[in-house]
């Protein structure tokens, strides 16, 4: 029987690892492009595959890059994939103000090189592309944002993820390429990098419940987000691409909190109440029950300009894709926070077995 065959850019990432275990449930032959530096030393970023339970020998693994556009080609030339998830990018907006001209390169020109390899191999019919796009396109724009909303970014990223958006567009209408743009809100899990603000909270939290971090230190308290979990989200970017005719669609929970409430919510799950004082730079959080401060706002973490108010309305997506979210707000922190735990527990283990090694490699 034939298996469908799915190429997937960026499959070392939290959203390629999540996606790679949705296809291969669903039976698909799952390459992967992977960046030669995604797997070697200590931040072996395929580790996540393991952090799913996933055999990372059941994934076909391409060393490339996405810039290269010629080696873009080449692969999809070899794999002859029926679907194609552009997940590679350049994916921290603040890291975007200080190298914008990767943001454009990576995350503007990798999916060009995507649909001008399938127009030049003739491959229109018989491809469909899945671009991740984003909620930071919508920026500055008023909440709540869906497919109809202006699109305001304020950032590099933002503005080289609204570019790749109109790349896919044109080639859509000009080509009648299937071509879906993934409008994605804030996707979060235990996997998630931890340059991110919720991977950075948990794992902070759970270090200073254990002793080892005095204080958990960031920047905009205010700022609101509607964060979901990554693995309903690869859901619906599969759905995208089962349907007729290619689309744009949010996918998002519609609940907004902030980054306070993100925080709280994370302490109140290993018992300890915050309570929250000041303001601006000046703003701590506290134990209400010892009054320590755990919390503390350092100006660096600010971003030039940052987004201030995101929240999705994926009404089409429902309606269309029949997708909604099966996780929300509470359950995402308490599985990420399980999940730090279980690992700080796993890592203790392991450090108590280096020391047992050692110490019997060393007896007299
Ligand atoms: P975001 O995610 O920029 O929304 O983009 P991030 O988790 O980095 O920031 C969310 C909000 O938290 C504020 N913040 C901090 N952020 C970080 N990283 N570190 C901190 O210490 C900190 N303190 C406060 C930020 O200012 C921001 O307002 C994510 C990425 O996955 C993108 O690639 C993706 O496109 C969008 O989500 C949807």
């Amino acid at each position: 029987m034939h298996r469908r065959k799915a190429f997937v850019t960026g499959v070392s990432g939290q959203d390629g690892a999540y996606l790679a275990q949705f296809l291969l449930n669903k039976d698909y032959e799952v390459h992967g492009l992977v960046r030669w530096d995604s797997c070697m030393g200590k931040s072996d970023e395929l580790a996540r595959f393991e952090a799913l339970g996933l055999d990372i020998s059941r994934v076909h693994l391409h060393f490339g890059d996405l810039i290269d556009a010629q080696n873009i080609t080449a692969l999809i030339k070899e794999i002859q994939p029926e679907e194609i998830y552009n997940l590679a990018a350049m994916s921290q907006v603040a890291v975007s103000f200080d190298t914008p001209a990767s943001a454009i390169e990576i995350n503007t020109k990798g999916v060009l090189a995507v649909l001008e390899a399938v127009r030049l191999l003739d491959m229109e019919e018989r491809v469909r592309i899945y671009q991740a796009s984003s909620s930071e396109m919508f920026g500055s724009a008023a909440a709540p944002q869906n497919e109809e909303t202006p699109m305001h970014p304020c950032s590099p990223y933002g503005a080289a993820k609204l570019a790749a958006y109109w790349l896919v567009k044109t080639y859509r209408d000009s080509y009648g390429i299937h071509a879906s743009n993934g409008i994605l809100f804030n996707h979060e899990s235990p996997v998630r990098g931890e340059d991110f603000v919720t991977r950075k909270i948990t794992r902070a939290v759970v270090e200073i419940e254990k002793g080892r971090c005095e204080l958990l230190m960031l920047g905009n308290l205010d700022s609101v987000r509607d964060w979901g979990h990554a693995r309903d989200y690869v859901a619906g970017m599969w759905a995208m691409l089962q349907q007729n005719q290619p689309g744009d669609y949010v996918l998002a929970t519609g609940e907004a909190k902030t980054v306070r409430e993100f925080v709280t919510r994370a302490f109140s799950h290993i018992g300890v109440r915050i309570g929250w004082r000041g303001c601006g730079i000046d703003e701590v959080g506290f134990d209400k029950k010892t009054g320590r401060t755990l919390v503390q706002v350092d100006p660096a973490l600010f971003r030039p300009k940052d987004v201030n108010y995101l929240l999705g309305d994926a009404s089409k997506a429902k309606a269309v894709l029949g997708w909604q979210p099966e996780c929300y707000f509470d359950d995402l922190i308490s599985e990420m926070m399980n999940a730090d735990r279980q690992e700080y527990y796993n890592c203790k283990q392991n450090r108590q077995e280096d020391t047992a090694a050692f110490l019997w490699a060393n007896r007299a």
